[in-house]
């Protein structure tokens, strides 16, 4: 983990919304030498005097969302704090939840960013059911209670990278891909994972529209040890609350060292496969999207270059343009799965 000494921090890069530290992580992490001067008056006092057992990011009460159901409540009360060796932690400042939850990428609720929350308004995100298909051994339609009721959810810290060249910094609550797909029991013919949204034109405007280009449903895939690896996250809440609509309630993937357009939302069926599965983006432009679409800044895109990004939210204070990182700053968790492979040619 970066530790920065205190005269480094500036007051931009102090976490913008409460995370709460108990003393010990405080003190480990190094934090605990700001607290004591000048940038402690910049956190919200309950930051520090709250007990827990570690980094726990949580929206704004305001903000936050009711349980879609009572069953919940009982998982989200006992989120694992975020483990911060590996990747599954960084110390960069969180993009803010209001920028969370109101900048999207979510085309079934329209193609501006401020489309997801403005129309996703009647997405029913209970009762919700994942269909387990193909190459595996306990095959059936699962409601998400059963999908979930046998994982702990934890805390994750990921930056999300957009081919579009914004990025931000999301703590994300959720559990393994792996572990779910160990419990389904893959065969030995299943070399790839297929994900599909949820498809209903009444309650998703953007699959109603004359102007759509995407074929829906959306889909998405990885290949099996890009779905084994740790990293690989079901998603079923932000900042210590339920998934809004717009970022993909009920559950979704985020696969932090690829292009945002990878971690699907509203996932309503998980597929085994042998073949390589369509992908939405790479139906739509091919050339210009590959199946495995790692953030890679020497790969460029026909149509801009991907070297830098852009942390939103941009702010007056701070230049928020940086060098765009190897598989997204991940390259230690997940670069030896491409040993051998020319990353040009297979974007
Ligand atoms: N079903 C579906 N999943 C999707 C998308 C989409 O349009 N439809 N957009 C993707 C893109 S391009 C990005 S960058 C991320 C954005 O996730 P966020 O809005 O939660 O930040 O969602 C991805 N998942
Ligand atoms: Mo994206």
């Amino acid at each position: 983990m970066l530790i920065k000494p205190p005269s480094d921090i500036r007051p931009s890069e102090i976490t913008p919304e409460s995370v709460y530290l108990n003393r010990r992580q405080f003190i480990a992490s190094g934090l605990g030498v700001v607290a004591g001067g000048v940038a402690s008056s910049l956190l919200p006092s309950a930051s520090i005097a709250a007990a827990g057992d570690g980094l726990r990011a949580t929206a704004p009460s305001d903000m936050a969302r009711a349980a879609p159901a009572a069953w919940w409540g009982s998982k989200f009360e006992a989120i694992k704090p975020v483990d911060t060796a590996g990747g599954f932690y960084t110390s960069e400042s969180l993009t803010p939840y209001r920028d969370v939850i109101s900048y999207n990428n979510f085309y079934e609720f329209g193609t501006d960013k401020g489309d997801p929350i403005a129309n996703s308004g009647d997405l029913k995100a209970d009762p919700w059911s994942i269909a387990i298909e193909g190459e595996v051994e306990k095959p059936g339609v699962y409601t998400l209670e059963d999908i979930l009721k046998p994982h702990d959810l934890e805390e994750r810290i990921y930056r999300l990278r957009c081919v579009e060249r914004w990025s931000m910094v999301i703590p994300w609550v959720g559990f393994p891909l792996a572990d779910l797909i160990k419990r389904f029991q893959p065969t030995s013919k299943a070399k790839y994972v297929e994900f599909l949204t949820l498809h209903d034109p009444q309650s998703m405007p953007g699959q109603r529209s004359r102007f759509t280009t995407i074929e829906w449903p959306y889909r998405e895939g990885l290949r099996m040890d890009e779905a084994m690896n740790p990293l690989t996250l079901l998603a079923v809440g932000v900042y210590g609350n339920y998934l809004p609509p717009q970022n993909g309630a009920p559950i979704r993937l985020v696969v932090p060292w690829k292009y945002g357009f990878k971690s699907i939302k509203s996932i309503v069926k998980i597929r085994f496969t042998e073949n390589e599965p369509a992908t939405s983006w790479n139906m739509l432009a091919p050339e210009e999207y590959g199946f495995y679409a790692n953030v890679n800044p020497s790969v460029h895109h026909p149509r801009w270059r991907q070297d830098m990004e852009t942390r939103l939210p941009q702010t007056l204070l701070s230049s928020s343009r940086s060098p765009t990182l190897l598989f997204n700053g991940y390259a230690d968790q997940v670069a030896s799965m491409y040993m051998g492979m020319d990353l040009a040619k297979l974007y």
